[in-house]
């Protein structure tokens, strides 16, 4: 009897679930490139192109793996535009006796796969995502003994359940389970930053990328000089070369911005780890390894594994148990619309357009970008956090709803009360500027304080704490940002608000039609 296995676009790994148990001559894999989920926000042309390219690439190898792949192309005229649709299709050709998928990594997919069996009338198997290190109901158990979440308690069960950085007799390695004060130095001159490793689009990319250029014009973002890996061997290569030249310098300079410099000494991994082109323990692995054979400090590769298996599996087991209701979670009663200018790069706010147009040119745009020059202004400015998380799924191209969600709703916009992180992630210009290059050559100066030349930032920070007086003042971790404010003349208090209100009123609001 015929088992079918759905593969969905981000799970793209040879050693899935699915996969592991069901000999090839019982099953039919589906794939399917569905206009859904290619619509459901307007993603990043070059999103959609990596996402298309992969999923080819893989149903070719699994071909050659003795798999029998049934593959439904975005062009098909027969495509009804739906997973639904397609494996409803699919099981009129199949006949199978049962459906086999891996539990997904979105809220809305699953609730769609959730009325497969009733649909269906033959049983659907869902099976547990065992790629992330920590299950969703693992997670929920670690989160009910506790009041509040600290992701550095989680980060430490981790550490214990991989071994990674652990000594033998169960103490980290060095010990100290983080590094961070020896990270976060500014950028200095004469650095040399490594280019992330370069793959030339193939047939099939080139075909992919030809298809998006025509079905997807109107969707922000560049296809030009594509150059991601799309399949597991170039992953790891682009793995191996991260490690080897980029890797050492990773914790020392991780919240730096320079301009002109797209990834610094960042990995650019995630679009192939959020792909399942290769697998969390895979990546840490081998930081872990590197440090190991003294190729890197202890700092670099702390703080990277710390990334992998602490940051990024907790913002999942946060997303899954937290939605859906933090999908509309507005804790700071934020209202205005996105400003036009997140989609068209046009403002004199150097840290912004930089950001932006890295955005747009790669669908990238590192942590520290992300944190504190976008989602710390959209939170200062008093965005719709709703407006800001449409914005951050569409425009990068590692973005899924289980990660992106939660660092916006909970990291970076504080709209979930401080569920995700205890305090805002809030700075004015004097953090921009002890952290890059930018202020320099920006048209605003972030020395001033309030007047038409004076650093946006910085009256929108003092307008913010103000604003939130009721809410921050109390919080432990903002005592010294209230005293600061407490100790300002009214007048110079009023002038940063009045400075504030005025810049705002310029703000454009995005034109309908971007993100959805
Ligand atoms: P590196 O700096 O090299 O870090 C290594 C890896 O650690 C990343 O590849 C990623 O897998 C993981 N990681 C680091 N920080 C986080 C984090 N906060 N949450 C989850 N994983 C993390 N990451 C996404 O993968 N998809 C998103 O849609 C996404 N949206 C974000 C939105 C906001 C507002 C913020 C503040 C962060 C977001 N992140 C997201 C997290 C982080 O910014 C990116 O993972 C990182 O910039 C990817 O670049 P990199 O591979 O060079 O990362
Ligand atoms: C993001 C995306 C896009 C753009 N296109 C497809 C597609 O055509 N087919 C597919 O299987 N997956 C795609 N994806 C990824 C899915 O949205 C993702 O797998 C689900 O949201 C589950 O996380
Ligand atoms: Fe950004 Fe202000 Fe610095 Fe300009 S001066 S780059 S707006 S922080």
């Amino acid at each position: 009897m015929t088992i079918l296995i759905p593969i969905l676009g981000d799970q793209l790994t040879h050693d899935l679930a699915a996969l592991r148990d069901a000999p090839p001559s019982d099953a039919v894999v589906l794939m399917m490139e569905v206009a859904d989920e290619t619509t459901y926000v307007r993603h990043h042309k070059r999103k959609i192109a990596l996402i298309l390219s992969a999923m080819r690439h893989f149903a070719d190898e699994l071909r050659g793996r003795g798999w029998t792949v049934d593959y439904i192309r975005l062009d098909d005229p027969d495509n009804s535009g739906s997973f639904t649709g397609e494996v409803a299709r699919a099981v009129e050709r199949h006949r199978p006796s049962a459906i086999r998928i891996v539990e997904p990594g979105e809220w809305r997919v699953k609730m769609m796969i959730g009325g497969w069996a009733k649909r269906f009338g033959i049983p659907v198997d869902i099976l547990v995502d065992d790629r992330f290190l920590c299950g969703i109901l693992e997670f929920q158990t670690w989160a009910q003994a506790r009041n509040d979440l600290v992701m550095e308690y989680f980060y430490r069960e981790m550490r214990r359940k991989t071994g990674l950085l652990m000594t033998a007799d169960g103490q980290p390695e060095g010990g100290q389970w983080n590094l961070d004060k020896d990270n976060r130095a500014p950028p200095k001159h004469g650095l040399n930053y490594p280019e992330p490793m370069h793959f030339a689009p193939d047939e099939t990319t080139r075909d992919v990328i030809a298809l998006v250029a025509e079905r997807f014009a109107g969707h922000f973002g560049r296809l030009e000089k594509f150059a991601l890996p799309v399949t597991a061997g170039q992953a790891r290569r682009a793995l191996a070369h991260f490690v080897r030249t980029a890797l050492p310098d990773f914790g020392t300079y991780q919240d730096a911005m320079v301009t002109g410099q797209d990834w610094l000494y960042h990995s650019w991994l995630s679009p192939a780890l959020n792909l399942g082109l290769l697998t969390p323990l895979e990546v840490a692995g081998a930081a872990a390894r590197a440090y190991h054979a003294g190729d890197v400090p202890l700092n670099a590769a702390e703080g990277f594994i710390r990334q992998i298996i602490g940051w990024r599996e907790y913002v999942r087991g946060y997303y899954w148990m937290e939605m859906p209701d933090v999908a509309a979670a507005n804790a700071l009663g934020a209202t205005r619309p996105l400003p036009e200018f997140y989609w068209t790069g046009e403002t004199d706010m150097l840290c912004l357009a930089e950001a932006i147009r890295n955005t747009r040119d790669h669908g990238y745009a590192h942590h520290i970008q992300r944190l504190m020059v976008l989602g710390n202004f959209a939170m200062l400015a008093g965005v719709r956090p709703q407006d800001v998380a449409d914005w951050f799924l569409v425009v990068y191209a590692d973005a899924y709803e289980w990660v992106e969600l939660p660092n916006v709703i909970g990291m970076s916009q504080h709209a979930d009360a401080g569920r995700l992180a205890t305090k805002p992630y809030a700075g004015g210009g004097a953090y921009i500027d002890r952290m890059s290059d930018h202020c320099g050559r920006c048209r605003y100066d972030v020395k001033q304080k309030v007047g038409p030349d004076a650093c946006p930032f910085n009256a929108l920070y003092w307008d913010f704490l103000a604003r939130h007086e009721r809410r921050f003042r109390r919080n432990r971790r903002m005592v010294h940002m209230y005293s600061n404010w407490d100790r300002m003349k009214p007048e110079v208090r009023d002038a940063y608000r009045a400075n504030a209100s005025a810049f705002l009123d310029t703000l454009e609001p995005a034109a309908v039609g971007w993100a959805k």
